[in-house]
């Protein structure tokens, strides 16, 4: 029994079944954790939605950025972006239960020591609290008005958590849920307040000045946080207890795994041709 936790997949599915394949994963016996974004950019985001749901209880995946994007897109009539490659998945008979699936999935997973999410978490929150803020956005998703959450969901605000304005115990109504989902899935670097700079991408030496990749405002603990959507810090955070997952295999690097019972990572080329970063 192994539990093996892979990047961001993206539609990378033949590379899913090469990883899975090299670490010989048994869906009878092992567990597979992604972390999100199972959709979009790669060329088959229908197969790997197909394949993660099939595995039933064997799989846990959380949210990311592009799942909650179709969502919005088939749930909420917002318009598609240029480069995003749903065409297949929206054509698909089984498509409707698929992508109610996918909205059932949670935005953190944490089992023991472990917590799964797609972007991180934001050092203005305890790990409890970022369960329970998580699980709020899952109740509206789950719940019969979640069509009114995803006709929102974009945009950047509100960009603070704590501070003027803001009332204690942090925003509230849809706006609350919206932060939520922008910490928890988009989130890559973040000043001392809690604000985040969305637009920022690269790798984590080229910074505005000012904001610091959010892991590096954590204590080094025992809870091992696992995450994706940052390809360009080339799946390095320098820690032991924090663990990038995005190999970039969608723009033409690498599908990575970590076995969370002895650390060891394995990983195997894309199959698409490089591309530049656009996580
Ligand atoms: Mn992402």
């Amino acid at each position: 029994m192994a539990t093996y936790v892979v990047g961001d997949v993206q539609g990378c599915f033949a590379e899913l079944q090469d990883l899975l394949a090299i670490v010989g994963f048994s869906p009878r016996s092992d567990q597979l954790w992604l972390t999100g974004d199972l959709v979009n950019r790669g060329p088959q985001s229908l197969e790997t939605l197909r394949f993660v749901r099939s595995l039933g209880s064997s799989a846990f995946s959380v949210l990311g950025n592009h799942d909650i994007h179709l969502l919005a897109v088939y749930y909420a009539e917002q318009p598609q972006n240029h480069n995003d490659t749903f065409d297949a998945l929206l054509a698909a008979p089984d498509f409707p239960e698929l992508l109610d699936w996918l909205r059932r999935r949670p935005l953190l997973h944490r089992s023991g020591n472990n917590v799964l999410v797609h972007a991180g978490v934001p050092h203005i929150w305890s790990v409890t609290q970022a369960q329970g803020f998580a699980r709020e956005v899952e109740c509206a998703l789950r719940g019969t008005n979640f069509r009114n959450l995803l006709r929102i969901v974009y945009g950047d605000c509100p960009r603070l958590w704590h501070g003027p304005g803001v009332p204690t115990g942090g925003p509230t109504g849809l706006p609350r849920l919206r932060a939520i989902i922008n910490y928890l899935t988009r989130m890559r670097i973040i000043n001392e307040a809690g604000r985040c700079d969305f637009d920022f991408k690269g790798p984590a030496h080229s910074r505005p000045e000012g904001f610091k990749p959010w892991f590096d405002y954590w204590p080094s603990s025992e809870t091992r946080i696992l995450f994706g959507h940052w390809a360009a810090l080339c799946a390095r955070t320098n820690r032991d207890d924090i663990e990038a997952l995005d190999g970039g295999c969608a723009w033409g690097q690498r599908l990575i795994a970590l076995r969370l019972e002895d650390g060891q990572r394995f990983s195997v080329p894309s199959r698409l041709r490089r591309a530049g970063a656009d996580a």
